[in-house]
């Protein structure tokens, strides 16, 4: 058994005794614990799906925060080859809302994600993933065969 400590601040803490006590936990501890399993569960999930997808990142983050609008710049670069667009908002004189298309390997797209959620500054980082069928390929497509690499469309597995 390990033992670990987590510091909170208060308001956080308050809301989470409130969901600790909606929910029937006997303590923090148990609450704890169910949420890090049902983590733990869906990343075994997910790695387990499809080996390609279509994803939306969206994270806020303080633009104020020191060099940090510029490492996210530079991450979104280093992966132009994931990274199908990007749009920014400015939610106010602070804080920006950046939303990430993304396509490509689904590990290599979830690296990216984690990598941007790591960033010190960015919150509330929430990745939606749709795993999506490579082998579906359009005939009627004859003008991309001439840029000299294969060109599939990737379409939504179904079910
Ligand atoms: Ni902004």
């Amino acid at each position: 058994m390990q033992r670990v400590t987590v510091s909170l601040d208060e308001a956080l803490a308050d809301e989470f005794d409130g969901l600790v006590a909606v929910r029937g936990y006997q303590n923090r501890s148990e609450a704890v614990r169910d949420l890090m399993r049902q983590a733990v569960e869906a990343r075994r999930i997910e790695e387990d799906s499809s080996k390609l997808c279509v994803g939306n990142l969206s994270y806020i983050y303080n633009h104020h925060e020191r060099d940090l609008a510029e490492r996210l710049t530079e991450a979104q670069h280093a992966h132009h080859d994931l990274v199908v667009s990007s749009m920014h908002i400015h939610l106010d004189h602070d804080n920006c809302l950046e939303s990430v298309m993304l396509k490509g390997p689904t590990p290599d797209v979830r690296a990216f994600a984690d990598q941007v959620r790591a960033e010190r500054g960015v919150r509330f980082g929430n990745l939606n993933l749709v795993s999506v069928d490579p082998g579906h390929r359009h005939k009627d497509h004859a003008p991309h065969s001439d840029h000299g690499h294969s060109h599939s469309h990737l379409s939504p597995k179904r079910g």
